[in-house]
């Protein structure tokens, strides 16, 4: 079973508090958080075990003003790559990003400043966004000769359509504040983005830790398949969630009146 405390980390920081909330902060600040190999193979490495040893939510952030400006490119331009060895870079963002979104654990980004090509991209793994005043969104890889290669194509033309995420890439538009969240970039716009973060994550936390396995795995599984099979297997995830042990207590707990009633808050 791999464990957190024999994780060796260079790039990026690590931290579990007591309710099982896992901070994985990226830690280049100096060069804006950018995406070098050394750290996709750490967001590997992290995400390949927190859900394997007891996290129950996690919330991934920037140290510094920027979340992150994307792929490392004075990295890119040094390695001066082959069209092969760029392919197997992207396939390890891709395995990065897909443990992600597919490990099980709820993943709230916490973003500010860039969130900008590659940093889109591995924002958009995670499950909920946050954003401040200061957090843009672009892919500037149309105006840098580039083409994005960890995932945008399938998750932010997810969240947005295709038509804005061509618009972004051809024009260099950038998105931030209210019109972020209205286009789908952002769930959440706060004052402390960091701060509204941890509280989604202790809201997360609460859940069942098969029923957020369900919600942040299924739910990407099954938009990959035929509305058929999606259906199927929509039937076996629930025959294993909806008879867990520890469900019986929550539906106890409504039976009786003491579990908590669905209703809007006042105001
Ligand atoms: C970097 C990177 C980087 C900064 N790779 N080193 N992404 C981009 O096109 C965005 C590139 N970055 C920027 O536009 C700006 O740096 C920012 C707007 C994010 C921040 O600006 P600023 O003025 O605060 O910082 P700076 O002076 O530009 O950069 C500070 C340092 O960070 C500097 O290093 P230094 O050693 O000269 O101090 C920069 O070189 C370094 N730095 N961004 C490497 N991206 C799988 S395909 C994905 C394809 C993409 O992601 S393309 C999008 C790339």
């Amino acid at each position: 079973m791999p464990r957190i405390a024999d994780l060796k980390l260079d790039n990026i920081l690590l931290e579990v508090d007591d309710l099982g909330i896992a901070t994985v902060t990226l830690n280049r600040p100096a060069k804006r958080n950018a995406l070098n190999e050394a750290t996709i193979d750490e967001l590997i490495e992290i995400f390949r075990t927190l859900p394997r040893d007891g996290v129950r939510a996690c919330v991934l952030r920037g140290a510094g003003d920027h979340f992150s400006a994307g792929l490392d490119l004075v990295e890119h331009h040094a390695a001066d790559r082959s069209p092969a060895d760029f392919m197997h870079v992207c396939l390890h963002w891709h395995e990065a990003f897909n443990k992600m979104e597919y490990g099980g654990v709820p993943i709230i980004a916490a973003l500010k400043g860039a969130v900008v090509g590659g940093g889109l991209e591995l924002a958009s793994a995670a499950h909920i966004r946050v954003i401040d005043h200061s957090a843009y969104f672009g892919l500037p890889e149309g105006q840098r000769g580039l083409f994005t290669g960890g995932g945008a194509t399938i998750r932010v033309a997810d969240l947005i359509g295709k038509s804005r995420m061509i618009d972004m890439m051809l024009t260099g538009r950038l998105y931030k504040g209210e019109e972020a969240v209205t286009v789908g970039l952002a769930n959440y716009m706060a004052e402390d983005s960091l701060a509204k973060a941890y509280e989604i994550a202790r809201r997360c936390a609460e859940n069942l830790p098969l029923t957020n396995f369900a919600i942040c795995s299924a739910i990407s599984h099954m938009q990959n398949m035929s509305p058929l099979d999606a259906s199927y297997a929509e039937s076996v995830v629930a025959g294993v969630v909806n008879t867990q042990p520890a469900a019986r207590e929550r539906l106890a707990a409504f039976r009786d009146g003491s579990g908590p009633r669905i209703k809007p808050t006042q105001g």
